[in-house]
């Protein structure tokens, strides 16, 4: 097999046998060497989950935060330190909803992160009850007569909100998830990967094959700059498109408007701690 710097060496890996999550750690380790980006300038950040264990899996910095909560922390670590390379990874239940709140309010705070979602539309680690994206009528071991509402739509959040890219990917198509993935982190701003991924032991409704009958790549003949097209695609009901969605390259990130670096472009983490201006919020007196 091919190495790559990414490379863990012999390591447990907690998925189970078949599982979308390894296609898409391959996906990502071939993605990030491409790039030519470097471990040590990497930061990996996840909440709780299957998904959320991918940080463990490859060699990189990693900040593993509460269920719900990996995008304030991976927006501060690229805020203090912005010559670093920070990703975002969880689950569809992590991401979507626990940390609902967080995704939306990122989007429209736009840092330069990247933020992958493996979206398997279950809760997987918590053994199979039905998660955000889970699919009208969907019935688990909770949800006894199946899922009685309609799904959440990632991608129309997305757009709605101006998230600066949005695009869906699939982990059963390995060469086009890998350029998708290129393009996300080479995206300047916040971008989202919403990944299809096939969770082999708790959803027997969306399955490899059932993902494959119920996508489509877009062509170039979709501009993904234009965001009424984008939001009509983002609402198509019978296949979900596959590949850059939406993409607005004119918003500035979070780190270049916020007012640490309005004086001083250098990283926030080098400079000394002004001890005295400190000391006077500690004491009250800067209020
Ligand atoms: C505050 C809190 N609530 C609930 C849980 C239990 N819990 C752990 S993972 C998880 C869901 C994970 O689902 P998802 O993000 O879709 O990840 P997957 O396992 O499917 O990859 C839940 C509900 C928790 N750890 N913390
Ligand atoms: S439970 Fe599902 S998501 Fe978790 S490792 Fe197994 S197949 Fe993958
Ligand atoms: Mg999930």
């Amino acid at each position: 097999m091919e190495s790559n710097i990414f490379d863990m060496g012999k390591i447990d890996i907690a998925w189970c046998p078949g599982c979308g999550n390894f296609a898409i750690l391959k996906a990502l380790k071939a993605a990030l060497a491409e790039l030519e980006i470097t471990p040590h300038n990497l930061v990996m950040v996840s909440g709780i989950g299957q998904a959320a264990k991918i940080p463990h899996y490859l060699r990189a910095n990693v900040f593993n935060g509460l269920h719900g909560r990996a995008l304030p922390p991976a927006t501060a670590i690229k805020a203090v330190n912005p010559d670093l390379t920070v990703i975002a990874e969880s689950g569809d239940g992590d991401m979507y909803g626990e940390g609902g709140n967080h995704l939306i309010n990122t989007m429209r705070r736009n840092p330069d992160i990247t933020n992958i979602v493996h979206n398997n539309m279950v809760y997987g680690l918590t053994k199979g009850q039905a998660s955000p994206t889970s699919r009208m009528g969907f019935k688990t071991p909770v949800q006894v007569r199946g899922v009685a509402i309609e799904p959440f739509n990632p991608i129309a959040l997305g757009i709605a909100l101006d998230a600066s890219f949005v695009a869906r990917a699939f982990a059963g198509d390995f060469e086009q998830m890998k350029e998708i993935l290129i393009k996300a982190i080479s995206h300047h701003g916040y971008a989202l990967v919403d990944i299809l991924q096939p969770c082999v032991s708790f959803n027997k409704l969306n399955t490899y094959e059932w993902f494959k009958t119920h996508t489509y790549y877009l062509d170039n003949a979709h501009d993904p700059t234009d965001r009424t097209a984008a939001f009509g695609v983002a609402l198509e009901e019978n296949k979900m498109a596959l590949g850059v969605i939406y993409q607005n390259s004119e918003r500035a990130c979070f780190e270049t408007t916020t007012t640490v670096y309005e004086d001083n472009k250098g990283p926030f983490c080098n400079r000394k701690p002004n001890l005295e201006k400190l000391n006077d919020l500690i004491t009250s007196k800067g209020r």
